[in-house]
């Protein structure tokens, strides 16, 4: 199992936020080893209020259930991390292209070109997504960004700096807040990575 990509999951995270998405983050594969890891991982992500849904898509995914229904839910994130496998779990008939399938057809590593809407009942759609390597944000602003940090939220506005970057100025809040542990400090580097890569 291949460790997750921080910053991708933050990114993601960030667009579905903005766009006011209700997001889970699943951590699939629990029935791997190397979970305990993920898991750590993925712990500051608890602490600032997203769900985590720990399952395995070989094993299990009546967890996940209750969270489609009624929903269009999109499965977004890095490839190989078991979105299609999930869907299929969900759907038998749907058939979604997964690794195996695509090395017998040896189509290379892209199982799923585009994205593609299954039906799983009247009320509820599925959205299997190709695997994201890279989610660029250009459509955002850098306070769209800021908002889309919920842990942020409580400190924007008390920067000494009207524009402040929450980067290297005196008196910013976010620091402060970091510097006291309020706000994960990997996180804020996700924050300075991702905003000084989308100027
Ligand atoms: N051990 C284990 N392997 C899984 C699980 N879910 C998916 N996989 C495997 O992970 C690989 C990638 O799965 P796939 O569904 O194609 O990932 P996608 O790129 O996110 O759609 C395949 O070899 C799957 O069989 C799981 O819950 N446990
Ligand atoms: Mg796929
Ligand atoms: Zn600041």
């Amino acid at each position: 199992m291949r460790a997750f990509n921080d910053e991708l999951l933050a990114r993601c995270l960030l667009a579905g936020q903005d766009q006011k998405l209700n997001i889970l983050i699943v951590l699939n594969k629990s029935d791997l080893p190397q979970i305990a890891a993920a898991r750590e991982q993925l712990a500051p992500y608890t602490k600032i209020g997203y769900r985590v849904l720990e399952l395995s898509a070989k094993q299990d995914i009546d967890p996940l259930l209750p969270y489609l229904q009624g929903n269009t839910s999109v499965f977004v994130g890095q490839s190989g991390m078991g979105k299609s496998t999930l869907i299929n779990a969900v759907i038998p008939e749907a058939h979604a292209a997964t690794r195996e399938i695509s090395t017998v057809l040896d189509s290379g590593k892209h199982t799923t070109t585009h994205a593609k809407l299954y039906h799983l009942n009247t009320d509820s759609h599925l959205i299997d997504c190709p695997g994201v390597q890279l989610f660029g944000l250009h459509h955002l602003d850098f306070a769209a960004m800021e908002r889309s940090f919920p842990e942020f939220l409580p400190y924007l506005g008390e920067c000494r700096f009207a524009n402040c970057s929450h980067s290297h100025e005196p008196d910013c809040a976010i620091r402060k807040a970091t510097a006291e542990g309020k706000i994960d400090e990997r996180r804020l580097k996700l924050f300075q990575q991702i905003t000084s890569a989308t100027k």
